[in-house]
């Protein structure tokens, strides 16, 4: 691949910054792109751009806004193949993945687009005669979105198109491992005819520009897909300035497989969802409750089917399970598969590091089973964020729900049964903000809400329609016609 200088998008405008940094394609460790670092001066001026063009942005009618969604969504779907290929590059996930995450990101664009002829308000009957009582989405003004490199296209669309269609201004903050996805939809956006300033893309670090995001008192807004430890963070920042925070930081999800699911159908769920996009998902699967009276054959069956998956580039053809995001991601998996060797899991399948060969410069890791662990165990409760489950044999269906919900996190979980009695008491016991029943943890769909309870999130949702609470403020308006000055609460002698 040519080599890209990439810059940053304000005000409609391509600007470097004063430093730079390299980004590299975690299958071969070969350089793509150069993406700008940038400073706090490059993110005021962003605001100010955002600032100043947010005023007109709000003034256009919702339906017009969507018109320029409906653009991104056909230039998304034009582009597929182009975008999903330098995806594949960034990012390390196979190309079959990568397409279904740019899909994502077209569905959101022409779902929310459906949304400027709706931002629907409510009427409410006023407590006095010959009043009317209303309340309407209003914009926020100049929101920020904070993107992680796991999806690096498709989180930047649940966020940034709903702030957009509502009439909201935006600075990103995209992942530096994954600039291009970022630089590409911003180009989008550009020969779609957003007016300048409407988005703006600002590259850097956390530290440097995400900190300016969340201390600049002209954003209103901070919407945060990443760490839990960066998140946390953010909410207690922004708590002081009263700023309104969205944070999804993660899950440690589980797939449930009871004594009379479907094993084969189970084996499936959870080889697509723990090592898809090599585990590298928030809804990714790293708990497998399985009850004891199938743990064997269910063990026996997954392991046939890991032998299936062939690990590399994953832009050959066959790849299954694509590298780890950089040096860093692996030493993690790593250290986690000493924590659970040393905490008492048994160790079934994987657990190594791939070298040489074809695995000479990317990061790559082996397709990992634990079993016999204990829901205690830190590899049982902390987010790996690799390919690697660790199965916890339980007794029944009341102990499967109480280890699903004994973690910090509240992402997405899944059980496999042909009971219905189970499948919906399943449906209300499972304390998180997603829940499948006979399919693995991952592959939610844009126009339902996506976040978690507890340690996921702090209540907000991303994509559907609730994605609007988070960047619209709810207005009530009061219209008296009577022709007096009527009084609410106040008793009116007669
Ligand atoms: C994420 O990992 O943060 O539900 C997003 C899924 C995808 C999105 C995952 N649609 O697995």
């Amino acid at each position: 691949m040519e080599e890209k200088v990439l810059q940053n998008y304000i005000a409609g405008e391509w600007v470097d910054a004063e430093n730079r940094t390299s980004v590299f394609n975690p299958a071969t460790g070969e350089e793509i792109a150069q993406v700008p670092l940038s400073e706090k001066i490059d993110v005021d001026e962003a605001v100010a751009a955002a600032k100043r063009s947010q005023k007109k942005w709000a003034l256009v009618p919702a339906p017009q806004r969507a018109e320029i969604l409906y653009r991104v969504g056909s230039l998304m779907k034009e582009k597929k193949e182009h975008l999903s290929r330098l995806l594949t590059m960034e990012n390390g996930k196979v190309l079959e993945e990568a397409r279904g995450e740019v899909q994502e990101g077209i569905d959101m664009a022409f779902y929310m687009a459906g949304e400027g002829r709706r931002l629907f308000g409510q009427t409410t009957p006023a407590e006095l005669p010959d009043k009317f009582a209303m309340s309407e989405r209003a914009p926020i003004g100049v929101v920020a979105i904070i993107t992680p490199w796991n999806f690096p296209i498709a989180i930047a669309t649940w966020k940034s198109f709903p702030a957009i269609v509502a009439g909201n201004a935006v600075v990103w903050k995209p992942a530096t491992e994954t600039p291009i996805m970022a630089y590409e939809l911003a180009k989008i956006f550009e020969d779609a005819g957003l007016p300048k300033g409407v988005i703006n893309v600002v590259f850097g670090t956390g530290r440097t520009v995400g900190d300016a995001m969340v201390h600049h008192e002209d954003i209103r807004v901070i919407s945060f897909t990443g760490s839990n430890e960066v998140g946390r963070n953010i909410a207690a920042d922004c708590g002081r300035q009263l700023k309104k925070v969205s944070l999804e930081m993660g899950g440690k999800n589980a797939v449930i497989v009871m004594d009379d699911a479907d094993l084969d159908l189970a084996v499936e769920g959870v080889v697509w969802s723990a090592f898809g996009t090599s585990g590298q998902r928030c809804t990714a699967c790293s708990r497998v409750i399985v009850h004891e009276a199938v743990k064997e054959e269910f063990e026996t069956r997954l392991l046939k089917a890991m032998k299936g998956l062939t690990i590399g580039d994953g832009l050959q053809e066959g790849i299954k399970v694509g590298p780890i995001i950089n040096q860093a991601g692996l030493e993690k998996i790593e250290r986690y598969i000493e924590i659970g060797k040393e905490e008492g899991a048994k160790l079934l399948a994987g657990g190594r590091v791939l070298t040489g060969n074809s695995y000479t410069k990317g990061y790559y890791f082996e397709p990992t089973l634990f079993t016999d662990a204990t829901s205690s165990m830190r590899i049982a409760q902390e987010e790996i964020f690799g390919p690697v489950v660790s199965v916890i044999p339980v007794k029944s269906f009341a102990e499967a729900i109480e280890v699903n919900n004994g973690v910090a996190y509240g992402l997405s979980s899944s059980i496999f049964t042909q009971d219905v009695n189970r499948v919906f008491q399943a449906k209300q016991d499972l304390d998180t903000g997603i829940v499948y029943v006979n399919a693995g943890t991952t592959g939610a769909e844009i126009h339902l809400p996506f976040g978690g309870t507890k340690g996921t999130g702090n209540g907000h949702r991303d994509s559907g329609v609730q994605a609007l609470d988070v960047f619209t403020e709810w207005k009530a308006v009061y219209v008296d016609y009577s022709g007096k000055l009527q009084r609410a609460q106040i008793d009116v002698e007669e």
